[in-house]
């Protein structure tokens, strides 16, 4: 049976990037029958962010992220949609597999060596950095295999972070002679990294300072248009497929491509051909990022109305995603000899 797991940290609204590479995906995996399907809302990650985030902040995102939640598509009847910090059987696991996970295995972690902005690879990380960040991939492991995931939907940016987990789960297993954890497997969408529309070489990211870096799922249609507008590409008018000379254009062709589900490479001379010129690449991007945003907003807006139920979703969920992850710690403090 699989048992699918993923998550989402509340750092800010959901973006364009996150429904392309994971979120959308997390949709389509709930119809399949006979599973288990776990959606949470990462907060306790959240709490790695630096400068940290306020929280009257924190608490609205949490909330908002639930409304983009619902509104993209997931459903509560098929899916368990949960706070991660109300279920505590995440950190009392985390505790258990910190004591099996190696500081070299952590220190190689390029989220950690780009966040923690230490260039060269053998270059120590400043003493002022906080063992959260450091210890992330450990609650993220933790977050997997308190539900005995088998399947987890991420964008690639989390890969090396999953392979992680299944080396936890791994070490774990044979530490305490047990075959209590599946080794958890990604599940990948076509779409890759969708990067930043002002530096198409960083991924876009929900917590970087400029907001027309990104476009989040709640942005009008005129938003969309202005920050495709000012997105940077080249002074080429032509339009080609050229990640590694034109990062910028081919950004927007991923873009494209994704929300159309096509492949960008075939755009030039596929969907996109005769097309000339920035301004007209960009009007075609707008278009097509409009029609994939529009009714995830339009929904989130009208659940804008409906703070109970969605407070209500979320405290059941909570009760429910609590059962199952108790039941894991219980098979773990067997294991370990807690129990
Ligand atoms: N730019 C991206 N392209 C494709 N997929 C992406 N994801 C994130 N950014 C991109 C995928 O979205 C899911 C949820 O991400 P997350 O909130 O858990 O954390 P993140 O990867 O750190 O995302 P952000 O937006 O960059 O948040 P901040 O700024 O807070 O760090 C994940 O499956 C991720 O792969």
């Amino acid at each position: 049976v699989r048992r699918i797991l993923s998550g989402i940290q509340p750092t800010g609204v959901p973006h364009l990037g996150n429904f392309l590479g994971a979120l959308r995906q997390w949709v389509q995996l709930q119809d399949q029958p006979a599973q288990t399907v776990v959606y949470s809302i990462v907060d306790l990650h959240a709490l790695t962010a630096h400068p940290p985030v306020p929280p009257a902040t924190l608490r609205d995102s949490i909330h908002n992220s639930a409304r983009v939640l619902l509104a993209l598509g997931i459903n509560p009847k098929k899916s368990i949609l949960f706070q991660q910090s109300q279920v505590p059987a995440h950190t009392q696991l985390q505790w258990v597999l910190t004591c099996v996970t190696s500081v070299g295995w952590l220190n190689r972690m390029t989220q950690w060596k780009t966040k923690a902005g230490s260039s060269p690879a053998d270059a120590a990380p400043p003493a002022a950095l906080k063992m959260g960040l450091f210890a992330y991939p450990v609650l993220q492991a933790a977050d997997i295999l308190i539900y005995r995931a088998t399947h987890v939907p991420v964008g690639e940016d989390q890969h090396q972070h999953l392979e992680l987990a299944r080396d936890i789960a791994k070490v774990f297993n044979t530490t305490y002679k047990t075959n209590l954890f599946p080794m958890p497997q990604a599940v990948s969408t076509s779409a890759k990294r969708i990067m930043s529309l002002t530096d198409p070489t960083a991924k876009m990211s929900k917590s970087h300072a400029n907001p027309k870096s990104r476009i989040d799922l709640t942005d009008s249609d005129s938003t969309i248009a202005k920050k495709v507008r000012g997105a940077v590409t080249d002074s080429d008018p032509t339009v080609t497929w050229d990640p590694d000379t034109r990062p910028g254009v081919a950004n927007l062709l991923s873009l494209y491509a994704a929300c159309r589900d096509l492949d960008p490479a075939s755009l030039p001379e596929g969907e996109l051909k005769g097309v000339v010129g920035m301004v007209n690449l960009k009007k075609k991007v707008a278009e097509c990022v409009v029609d994939t945003v529009r009714p995830v907003r339009d929904e989130y807006l009208r659940l804008g109305g409906e703070v109970g139920y969605v407070k209500a979703v979320l405290e059941e969920g909570n009760a429910r995603a609590r059962a199952e992850a108790d039941a894991t710690w219980e098979m773990v403090m067997k294991a370990v000899g807690m129990k």
